[in-house]
């Protein structure tokens, strides 16, 4: 009995559950394969409510990419804002047979549970919203914490520096997507006493929610606010309502999503109801083209896909819609023609650079793209001249990994000046002004170093834990992500302490001489050891070898990067525990640097997929470890 037969028997098997599910939750069936043809996949979309334009728009998008693909047929559910029926969908959902599930929700710590247990069982897609924790397939969205960052930095401007008193209105409470949003404009502003946020709003999304509760709050009020920032374009429409209603005047207002439509975003700046909005595109089309990718199990397939928004208001709408306009043609029927790429590699100081750089040059080979690979030998200065040498070649894109997160305002200026976009490689950097980079394409330090603390904490019961740290180059994004989100679970965890951190640079020679000075200084104190990558813990173990104790007994070492060293390592017992960094960023690099010059829109952010390893689970992978 095949796919096709099983599909056939569950249709007639769950029409029952249909009509209970149809009863309570809005569903629907489609895909353009007909009713009697092949379908290789069922996949399931279930959607928190279809009343917010911006989850309609979401459906809208996956339905015209669904469109494309005769193989697939994908089940649509509507929870109507309700968690309950949500999980129920999912439920059924699950029941129904479904390859791989689309979920977009509003209620992050109600889902969250749900849907880890489906992801143990089938691929799982987080749309737009998401949830916490990594236990999904591929996340797709935006980047909420920026959007609220953003949104605080056009309020100040807009406000000025006399300041003033400010509403917000977030969607609804325990949603991802609204805490994070909140918390980027909040600590944006209050780095500024000028800015008050003199109330806070809960308005569920809600246009009319927004309008009744702002009328209420601003009819007894003598001083009303300067300025609203609504979460969405609905419930800033909603604000816009109430003020008109109560005759109040000069109160800007700012929404977000920017959705192209009646009463949307992009109409309420054209109309001058609203200051300011935020594109945020819904990813529909990426869902579908990544669910497939899934499903035909696809070699790479990223852990997050952050898209990039575009702040748009009544200075650069025009353009905005124009440029949209002629995005839309402009990589139509162009041929894929043979590009430049610059890439300012940081140095050569350790296994994973290695394998980064091959990988990087064997995929230029692969796409056709080619590359002037540079090495700045860890010196930051050097590396500038390198991009700015790129920029004097006017080569179509430039890639790069910061040696450090800051100092690069001026050279990426002159890049955007010359019209050449910049791709970050593995490493992020941190400039007030984000458009000076387009895209990253790396790790997520911060939960590599939650993972390494995570192992500790779970594997070590006894008292008073006596940690050294190997930290990597000091300012670089990998060693303050490393350490912070180590830090973030330590301080859940009292009895585990860092006696000393150590200043090492990623290297194998840095870490040995780095640990020598720690067993100098604190001998058998020591019970284990942090180090930020392979090479440096490879060190540590030989110092602490001829130090004359026992690596991976008498002191515990954990390592970032997981490399074949490391997997030796593991495997011989020297090394404990072992958190991915992925190199194999090249393939990646070429697609995003072609889709540039074919004028298209990549991801602000590519998150790489990674694992962790223990010395079991290492000598079970050592042989098929390629790098
Ligand atoms: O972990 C380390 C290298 O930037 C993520 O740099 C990379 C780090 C990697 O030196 O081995």
């Amino acid at each position: 009995m095949n796919k096709k037969m099983i599909f056939g028997t569950v249709l007639l098997g769950t029409s029952m559950c249909l009509f209970l599910l149809y009863m309570f939750g809005q569903t629907e069936m489609n895909g353009s394969a007909s009713n009697q043809q092949e379908v290789d996949y069922v996949i399931g979309v279930s959607q928190p409510n279809l009343l917010e334009p911006w989850q309609v728009l979401m459906n809208e998008e996956l339905k015209n990419e669904v469109a494309k693909h005769e193989n697939i047929r994908v089940i649509y559910t509507d929870a109507a804002q309700s968690t309950e029926q949500q999980i129920r969908d999912i439920q059924t959902l699950k029941e129904y047979g479904i390859d791989l599930l689309i979920v977009s929700i509003d209620n992050s710590s109600d889902l969250t549970p749900v849907i880890s247990d489906m992801y143990k069982e089938i691929p799982v897609i987080v749309l737009g919203r998401g949830v916490t924790g990594y236990n999904y397939t591929l996340y797709i969205g935006s980047d909420y914490y920026f959007i609220g960052e953003t949104a605080a930095k056009a309020a100040m401007n807009l406000l000025g520096n006399k300041g003033g008193s400010i509403v917000e209105i977030q969607g609804i409470t325990n949603a991802l997507q609204a805490e994070e949003r909140s918390k980027g404009f909040q600590e944006t502003l209050h780095k500024n006493p000028a800015y008050k946020i003199s109330d806070v709003l809960v308005a569920n999304w809600q246009r009319d929610d927004a309008e009744d509760q702002l009328k209420q709050v601003l009819q007894h009020r003598d001083n009303p606010p300067d300025l609203i920032y609504a979460h969405n374009d609905a419930m800033a429409l909603g604000a816009y309502r109430a003020i008109q209603a109560l005759g109040l005047k000069d109160i800007i207002i700012i929404g977000s999503d920017g959705v192209n439509k009646h009463n949307g975003g992009l109409q309420l700046v054209q109309e001058k109801k609203i200051y300011t909005t935020f594109i945020t595109p819904t990813g529909g089309k990426e869902a579908i083209q990544y669910a497939i990718e899934i499903l035909e199990k696809k070699e790479v397939i990223p852990k997050k896909i952050i898209l990039r928004n575009h702040e748009i208001n009544e200075t650069n709408i025009k353009n905005y819609l124009k440029e949209k306009e002629v995005a839309v043609h402009s990589h139509e029927g162009v041929k894929d023609h043979s590009i430049t790429l610059g890439f300012a590699q940081v140095g050569n100081e350790s296994e994973f650079r290695a394998a980064n750089t091959q990988s990087i040059v064997e995929a230029a080979k692969e796409a056709g793209v080619e590359l002037l690979l540079k090495n700045a030998d860890n010196d930051q200065e050097k590396q500038i001249e390198i991009i700015r040498e790129f920029i004097k070649q006017k080569v179509d894109v430039i890639a790069f990994s910061p040696k450090v997160e800051h100092g690069w305002e001026e050279v990426l200026r002159e890049a955007k000046e010359a019209g050449i976009p910049v791709i970050l490689s593995d490493r992020e950097i941190n400039v007030k002004d984000s458009s000076l980079w387009t895209s990253f394409i790396g790790s997520d330090f911060v939960e590599e170093g939650r993972r390494a603390a995570r192992w500790l904490v779970n594997e070590e019961a006894s008292e008073g834990v006596h940690i050294i740290e190997l930290e990597g180059t000091r300012n670089s994004a990998p060693a303050e992500g490393r350490k912070q989100g180590f830090e973030e679970i330590l301080a859940e965890n009292p009895n585990f302490k860092i006696l000393e951190s150590y200043q090492g640079d990623f290297t194998h020679e840095i870490g040995k001489k780095m640990m020598k000075n720690a067993l100098d200084q604190y001998g058998k104190d020591i019970d284990v050891v942090y180090a930020h990558n392979d090479d440096m813990a490879i060190g540590a173990i030989e110092a602490i070898e001829e130090f004359g104790l026992q690596p991976g007994s008498d002191i515990r070492i954990i390592s970032i990067d997981a490399t074949k060293k490391a997997f030796r390592a593991l495997s011989t017992g020297k090394l404990n525990f072992s958190v991915e960094c992925n190199p194999l960023l090249g393939p990646q690099i070429m697609k995003s640097a072609k889709d540039l010059v074919l004028g298209k829109e990549i991801p602000m952010k590519i998150i790489t997929a990674e694992r962790t390893f223990t010395q079991e689970e290492a000598g079970k992978e050592i042989k098929k470890r390629n790098y």
